[in-house]
C-alpha cells in the first residue's frame, strides 16, 4: 500500500490555513514567555521514535484476540504498516524487530525498510515462548533455567539476534525474559540470578564493539510470584556488573502501581545507565495501553527529566513504543501514541528551567509545581502539526489515514487471519 500524495495533499490543504493561524497565535503567546516557537518546532522535527513491529497487528489478552481486517501477515507487511505511520506522522523513522516473529532474509528486510525510509532500532530476543525450530522448552525459564542446555539454547538465540541485527544495521539488543517463579520456594532467588548473570555475560561477550545491551525489567507476568529482573534496582545491578555497553530499558508499564517512574529515570541518568524506553501507558499493571491515554502528566514528567538531562555526556536514550492494541486499529494507535510522546517532549521543552531552579532553591514548592504545570497546560498541537506539515506528513494523521482508506486497501490485499486463541500476537 502506498500513501497517495494527492490525497494527503488534499487533506492537508483543507487544514493548512487554520494551522498557520494557530501556529502564529501560539508563537505570540510563547514569545511573551521568552520562548521562540521555531526553535521548539525544530527540536520536535528532529525527534523520532521506533515502532515495535509486534504492535502493527492486533494484540490480545490471555482470553482472546480479536483481529481486525487487513492485519499484517508477516514482517514485510509490518514494515509497510510502520512505513505508513512514519509517512503520516513524520515521527517514526525506525522499527524494532522481535525474533523469531520477524525472522527473514536480512537483505530483503533492508530493502523493504529502505522503500519507506526506515532504519532498524534495537532487536528484541524472545525466550518467553518456545520456538518451533528449537529442541528445548522455555517453559521453566531461559537465561536462568536450571538446565545448562536450555541456558545455552537461550544464549545462542540472543547471539543469533545480534547476528541478524548486525546485518540490518541495528546497534542494540533488548533482552526481556519471562523467567521467574509462580510459587514461593519454586526457585532459589540467588542461584537463579547467578545463572542469569552467567548467561548474560556470555551474550555481552558476543556483542559487537559498537553495540549496546538493553536490560528490560518487569515486575510480574508471565511469572506471577517472582521475576528474575523484577525492577530497576536489579536491572541496574545487572547492567553495572555486565559493563559499559549494558544499560537499563524502562518500559513504562513494568512497575508497581504508583511508582515514581520519572525519578527512576533521573536516577538512571545520574549513573549513566539509562538505555531508553518502551513507551505505553497503564492503569493497573503491564496494560500496554497507548502512550499518554491514562496519565499524560506522568509522560510529561518523564520528558521533563530527559530535557533536563540534555547535554549530559553520553546521554542518548532510545525511544521506542511497546504497546498492545486490542480494540483499536493498531496503526491509528501507533500514530496517536507517537504523537503523544512528541507532545510530552514539546511540553517539557517549554519548562522555564531557570525559574524552576530558582523556585527549588527558595523552597517555593507551589511555584515550582506551577512552573511545570504552565508548560504542561500549553496546547502544543500547532507545533507538532506544523513540524509534520513541513516534513510532508499529515496535519491530522488519523484523519488522513481514514481518508486514504489505507485499512480497506490492506484488507483487500491481505486475507484475514484466524481470530482464535489468546496471546500478544
Ligand atoms: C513484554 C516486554 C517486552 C516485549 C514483550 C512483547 O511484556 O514489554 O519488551 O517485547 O512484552
Ligand atoms: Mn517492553
Ligand atoms: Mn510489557
Amino acid at each position: 500500500m502506498k500513501i497517495q500524495d494527492s490525497v494527503l495533499g488534499e487533506a492537508n490543504a483543507r487544514r493548512e490555513a487554520d494551522l498557520r493561524r494557530d501556529y502564529e497565535s501560539l508563537g505570540e503567546r510563547l514569545a511573551r514567555r521568552g520562548i521562540a516557537i521555531d526553535a521548539i518546532k525544530a527540536k520536535i522535527a528532529a525527534f523520532g521514535i521506533a515502532l515495535p513491529s509486534w504492535a502493527a497487528g492486533t494484540g490480545g489478552t490471555r482470553f482472546a484476540r480479536f483481529p481486525g481486517a487487513g492485519e499484517p501477515r508477516d514482517v514485510f507487511d509490518k514494515i509497510d504498516d510502520c512505513g505508513a505511520v512514519h509517512r503520516l506522522t513524520g515521527l517514526a523513522p525506525a522499527i524494532s524487530l522481535h525474533i523469531p516473529w520477524d525472522k527473514a532474509d536480512p537483505a530483503a528486510l533492508l530493502a523493504r525498510a529502505g522503500e519507506h525510509g526506515l532504519i532498524f532500532d534495537a532487536v528484541n530476543s524472545n525466550t518467553f515462548q518456545d520456538h518451533p525450530d528449537l529442541p528445548l522448552s522455555f517453559k521453566y525459564g531461559s537465561l536462568s533455567h536450571v538446565d545448562k542446555a536450555v541456558r545455552d539454547q537461550a544464549v545462542a538465540h540472543n547471539l543469533d539476534c545480534v547476528e541478524l541485527g548486525r546485518k540490518i544495521g541495528s546497534k542494540a539488543l533488548s533482552i526481556w525474559i519471562g523467567d521467574g517463579s509462580n510459587f514461593p520456594g519454586q526457585a532459589d532467588f540467588t542461584r537463579q540470578l547467578d545463572r542469569y548473570l552467567e548467561s548474560a555475560h556470555r551474550i555481552y561477550a558476543g556483542l559487537p564493539e559498537d553495540w549496546r545491551l538493553f536490560v528490560e525489567h518487569k515486575m510480574y507476568e508471565p511469572a506471577f510470584y517472582s521475576t528474575v529482573v523484577q525492577d530497576w534496582g536489579t536491572s541496574y545491578l545487572i547492567a553495572q556488573e555486565l559493563g559499559a555497553k549494558a544499560a537499563c530499558l524502562v518500559d513504562l508499564g513494568h512497575h508497581a502501581p504508583n511508582v515514581n517512574i520519572e525519578m527512576i529515570v533521573a536516577r538512571l541518568i545520574r549513573f549513566g545507565k539509562l538505555a531508553g524506553f518502551h513507551f505505553n501507558d497503564s492503569k493497573y499493571g503491564d496494560d500496554d495501553l497507548d502512550a499518554g491515554v491514562i496519565d499524560p502528566y506522568r509522560l510529561f514528567l518523564v520528558f521533563n527529566e530527559l530535557v533536563n538531562a540534555e547535554g549530559t555526556p553520553g546521554f542518548s536514550p532510545a525511544y521506542m513504543l511497546d504497546e498492545s492494541h486490542n480494540v483499536t486499529d493498531p496503526l491509528e494507535s501507533m500514530m496517536a501514541s507517537a504523537m503523544e510522546v512528541a507532545r510530552a517532549h514539546a511540553q517539557a521543552l517549554l519548562v522555564d528551567r531557570a525559574a524552576l531552579r530558582a523556585h527549588q532553591e527558595s523552597n517555593d514548592a507551589l511555584m515550582a509545581s506551577e512552573t511545570l504545570k504552565t508548560a504542561f497546560r500549553t496546547d502544543v498541537e500547532p507545533i507538532l502539526a506544523m513540524a509534520r506539515l513541513e516534513k510532508g506528513a499529515a496535519i491530522d494523521p488519523v484523519a488522513a489515514f481514514r481518508a486514504l482508506g489505507y485499512r480497506a486497501q490492506a484488507a483487500a490485499q491481505r486475507p484475514k487471519v484466524s481470530g482464535a486463541g489468546g496471546g500478544i500476537v
